[in-house]
């Protein structure tokens, strides 16, 4: 192999030891349309823009990629499916792995937009990882509740409130029926709401919850921290304080701080909860960027327990229930079908544990219908401004939402269920069948 053509190689029939990569490339006018296949290939394996001698060396071409797959699309638009010997890849390290498959090659002149959609990983790489500790059984174990949706919920403001004031919002929402308080993805440890005094304050509230409910609360304590090493003395704060839980932001901190904390949390027995913010920035427009079922099926490996993918259109934030759909059976399954339309491949998780599904963001408790019809009970439920929102405050907005799941699992119509729920009756009298934008 030498130059960027090389490495298109129609004829190759990939096996079970390949890495399969499909991407979307949008071809220079000025371009020839195979050189660039080839640059894709090329750039995110071994080669680069020269003719390097070395290229030809028999154990360095065993390690290249080959676009072995080319369908036209558009003008100047194709789909390629790209070989990875497994080899290339250094088992049970994402970082060194992304940065061959979604690296320089996203930034290289000879190609007008890339897409990197979906990675079929091999049973070797699949085994190098830890997947998840808890998985859906264990967290559901965790609450003793086997069938109905969790629920959470994070405090409104996002950031601002003192310690005192988060904690009480947790005591209103346990309280109220859910399951769980979570920190909001930009609430770490700022001087007006400090880590340690937040999780003292909160888990205080959850043990007197508790106590009053007879039912099982927890917290999802955000320990994103600018170290690895502080992010493991703050789980293991929360893991002593009493906490069964911690949420990392995975996109802002990044392959290796996810891989690590899934270490620590093993040590500690901790489960995770992953929040993606941040992934917008380069899964949203999708003819350049790197996927959201990827990041979904990359963090499934690296052994988040939970993971935030969307509500299926209804709530706020941008993705289609086709899409959404495609990764909840990415993350759950044991086998994920191909997704022709979605351009994913099949995916078999060789038994690793499946991630719980994470479904927020402008959600509102008269809508909570919509999603469970779309997606499924086995899921869990993040309401904030839902809540928080509601005209009598935090511990109605609680109540209402889990009226609205209970009808929900009683097969009851929301518009039914809030004759007989009052603070449910309240949030349709307030917010109707909306979805926020
Ligand atoms: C939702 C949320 C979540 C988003 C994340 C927010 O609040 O707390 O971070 O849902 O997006 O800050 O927007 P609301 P996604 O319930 O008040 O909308 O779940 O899509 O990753
Ligand atoms: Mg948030």
């Amino acid at each position: 192999m030498a130059g960027y053509d090389d490495f298109v190689q129609t004829s190759y029939k990939p096996n079970s030891k390949d890495v399969i990569a499909t991407f979307h490339v949008k071809v220079p006018t000025w371009q020839k349309e195979k050189t660039a296949w080839g640059a894709v290939a090329s750039e995110s394996s071994v080669g680069t823009w020269a003719a390097v001698k070395a290229l030809h060396y028999k154990h360095v071409q065993k390690v290249a990629a080959k676009v072995f797959d080319v369908k036209k699309d558009s003008n100047r638009g194709y789909w390629l499916k790209i070989a990875y010997p497994e080899d290339h890849f250094e088992p049970g390290n994402m970082s060194q792995i992304m940065a061959s498959v979604a690296g320089n090659v996203f930034g290289m002149k000879t190609v007008d937009a890339l897409r990197l959609q979906d990675i079929q990983w091999t049973k070797k790489i699949v085994k190098s990882f830890p997947g998840p500790q808890f998985g859906i059984h264990g967290v559901r174990k965790i609450f003793n509740e086997k069938k109905r949706p969790l629920m959470l919920s994070v405090p409104k403001p996002k950031v601002g409130m003192t310690s005192a004031e988060h904690a009480n919002i947790g005591w209103q929402i346990w309280t109220g029926g859910l399951d769980l308080l979570k920190d909001d993805e930009n609430l770490t440890n700022q001087w007006f709401n400090p880590f340690e005094r937040r999780v003292l304050a909160s888990l205080k509230f959850r043990d007197k919850a508790e106590k009053l409910t007879g039912d099982k609360k927890s917290y999802l304590i955000n320990v994103t921290a600018p170290t690895v090493k502080e992010m493991e003395r703050r789980a293991k704060f929360a893991a002593k304080a009493g906490g069964e839980y911690v949420m990392i932001d995975i996109c802002t901190g990044g392959w290796m701080a996810v891989n690590s904390l899934r270490e620590i949390c093993q040590d500690l027995g901790l489960a995770m909860h992953a929040h993606r913010a941040f992934h917008g920035s380069f899964t949203r427009v999708h003819d350049h960027g790197f996927s959201m079922l990827n990041l979904a099926k990359s963090v499934r490996l690296l052994g988040v327990d939970n993971l935030h993918i969307g509500t299926a259109n209804v709530g706020k934030l941008v993705g289609t229930a086709e899409e959404v759909r495609n990764i909840q059976n990415n993350i759950t399954m044991d086998v994920a079908p191909a997704d022709p339309k979605e351009h994913s491949l099949a995916q078999n998780w060789y038994g690793m544990k499946p991630v719980f599904p994470c479904s927020s963001g402008g959600l509102h408790p008269v809508i909570v219908e919509d999603v469970l019809n779309k997606m499924g009970t086995n899921i869990m439920l993040q309401i904030g401004g839902g809540i928080h929102g509601h005209p009598k405050g935090s511990y109605a907005g609680a109540k209402a939402m889990r009226e609205a799941v209970e009808a929900y699992m009683d097969g009851v119509h929301v518009d039914d269920a809030a004759k007989s729920s009052k603070e449910l009756r309240e949030a349709l009298e307030y917010w109707g069948h909306t979805r926020p934008r």
